[in-house]
């Protein structure tokens, strides 16, 4: 996969793309991702990429002109596969793992970073296929929702992690959250690892990581349960969660 990323600060990019699983899915040549810098398409003398936003405030706007090239030279880069364009702002919707999965099937991804109060908007609708937002908060640049996508996308490539059962296993990949994971040693100063860990039983295991699972979803995010049903086993692993957690609590409770 190719991903070409339009933006003023290049080397911030290519430095977050050439670290950890994404920096050797590079390697690895599973995935290339390349800057491209507006200024460097810039033709007056002071290569001016920003303009006063039209109608007066405070604020400026990237120019369309050396932007557009920037993307131009981008699309002819990826010669033959089709390329879809991505915007980073807060006006887009919301990513999740769903459409990150959906992205890292693409060929070519194009993911255009603002600055300042953003693009001119006329480049949106031109040449943007869809606007994305990694959360509702303001950054001062797209370039960390680019980061976040190209390290999203990355490592879903085929060969990019070592262990390809990883994938499939973390947050989200199923709608839940991740269960607690331990290290040796099994006893330590902060506490013990719990016994089913330690038993060997690995459909006790697999029983036990699936039901934290689901207690951990319905405690701390019973937003994502609320969206997905539930099948019969799951139902009663989280029933036992419920339970235990219950007990637990009421145990802690000082005496009435
Ligand atoms: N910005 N998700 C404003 C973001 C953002 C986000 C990027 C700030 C675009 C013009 N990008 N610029 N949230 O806050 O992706």
């Amino acid at each position: 996969m190719r991903i070409d990323v339009i933006t003023l600060f290049p080397d911030f990019v290519r430095s977050c793309a050439a670290v950890g699983v994404v920096g050797r899915a590079q390697e690895r040549e599973l995935l290339s991702v390349t800057a491209w810098n507006p200024r460097d398409f810039a033709t007056d003398s002071y290569r001016t990429v920003d303009g006063r936003t039209c109608g007066g405030g405070p604020g400026m706007v990237m120019l369309i002109a050396p932007t557009r090239e920037a993307i131009v030279a981008a699309r002819k880069a990826g010669s033959g596969s089709k390329s879809r364009t991505i915007y980073l702002s807060p006006q887009g919707s919301r990513l999740t793992q769903a459409k990150v999965a959906e992205l890292a099937r693409e060929d070519h991804l194009i993911l255009l970073c603002g600055r300042y109060e953003g693009v001119d908007e006329r480049l949106i609708a031109a040449e943007v296929d869809e606007e994305i937002s990694i959360g509702d908060y303001v950054l001062s640049g797209g370039e960390l929702g680019a980061a976040v996508l190209i390290d999203a996308i990355g490592r879903l490539q085929d060969g990019a992690l070592n262990d390809a059962a990883s994938a499939e296993q973390d947050s989200f990949s199923d709608g839940l959250l991740d269960c607690p994971h331990y290290a040796r040693p099994m006893v330590d100063e902060l506490g013990a690892v719990p016994d089913v860990l330690q038993s060997g039983n690995h459909a006790m295991i697999r029983r036990w990581r699936l039901k934290q699972s689901l207690g951990r979803t319905w405690l701390r995010r019973p937003d994502l349960l609320a969206r997905r049903e539930l099948g019969s086993q799951a139902r009663t692993l989280l029933e036992e969660f419920r339970r235990e957690w219950l007990a637990a609590r009421a145990g802690d409770k000082p005496e009435a």
